[in-house]
């Protein structure tokens, strides 16, 4: 299973939020993920935390484009937003992947984008906004519901051009989701395995994992995100979005080497 390096250039992202505003910290941080295992990096310029404001576009590039640059060629690097405008910067600074958290829904120009470029696309699902999605998500079936809604946003993307075989799902894990919403879409990664598409699944250090252990706070979280990402694994997921590179990948090496998943 594949471990994608999240780096933050964001001041307000929940968990490391300000750690990486500077492009220099950003880029050290990048190479760090690397060299503990991370085969791709995720570089984000805005933050999804619950109740987080939206970032003007320019702000947003401004943010970013220096890191991608900076990163590029150094791991396949994947950029972390719903603007086609930074999209199509951190692309020409080298990005191959496009990881939208709307699935495409937050821009118009995305899909045309990521279907002209070619690149791969991460398709995530989302009960509403940031700013709304942890008032009180409700679903029946909440697995079913958001494999659902993916295979819609699927359709939309193949419907624009975008090929197939680089389209990525990911349940969202956080967005619009209790506890128990986070817990059953974990317990059943391979109702989204078994679409045939690659799943992306990232629990790392989020709220679920502190309100299931004491309160625990988002930077003593690393055993909660070893545990989600090991069930995503035995799930068929194909890579897991995490901060701490280095547990994760020993963790999963070590879980491979004991039961031998498929390779994807
Ligand atoms: N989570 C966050 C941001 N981007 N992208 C995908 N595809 N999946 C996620 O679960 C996801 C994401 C929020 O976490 P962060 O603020 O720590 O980056």
């Amino acid at each position: 299973m594949k471990i994608m390096g999240i780096v933050n250039v964001t001041p307000d992202s929940f968990s490391d939020g300000g750690e990486f505003l500077d492009p220099d910290r950003a880029i050290t941080h990048g190479h760090r993920l690397v060299a503990a295992g991370a085969d791709l990096l995720d570089i984000g310029g805005e933050s999804t935390r619950p109740g987080a404001r939206a970032v003007p576009a320019a702000e947003e590039l401004a943010r970013v484009t220096p890191v991608v640059e900076g990163l590029a060629g150094t791991a396949p690097i994947s950029i972390d937003t719903a603007k086609a405008e930074v999209a199509e910067a951190a692309i020409a600074a080298g990005a191959e992947m496009v990881n939208d958290v709307t699935a495409l829904s937050g821009d118009p120009e995305m899909a045309a984008l990521c279907a002209e470029r070619g690149v791969e696309v991460v398709l995530m699902h989302m009960l509403g906004s940031p700013r709304t999605m942890q008032d009180d998500p409700r679903y029946g079936d909440v697995a079913a519901e958001v494999r659902d809604f993916l295979l819609g946003r699927v359709e939309r993307a193949t419907g624009a051009g975008i090929d197939p075989a680089r389209i990525w799902i990911d349940p969202g894990i956080g967005f619009g989701k209790s506890v128990e919403h986070n817990l059953e879409l974990l317990r059943s990664t391979a109702i989204f395995a078994q679409t045939g598409l690659p799943v992306l699944v990232g629990p790392s250090r989020k709220a679920f994992i502190g309100k299931l252990d004491r309160g625990a706070p988002e930077g003593q979280r690393l055993g909660g995100t070893v545990a989600a990402c090991l069930a995503a694994m035995n799930g068929g997921a194909a890579m897991v979005r995490v901060h701490d590179v280095a547990p994760v990948a020993q963790a999963l090496r070590v879980a491979e080497a004991i039961e031998p998943v498929p390779p994807r």
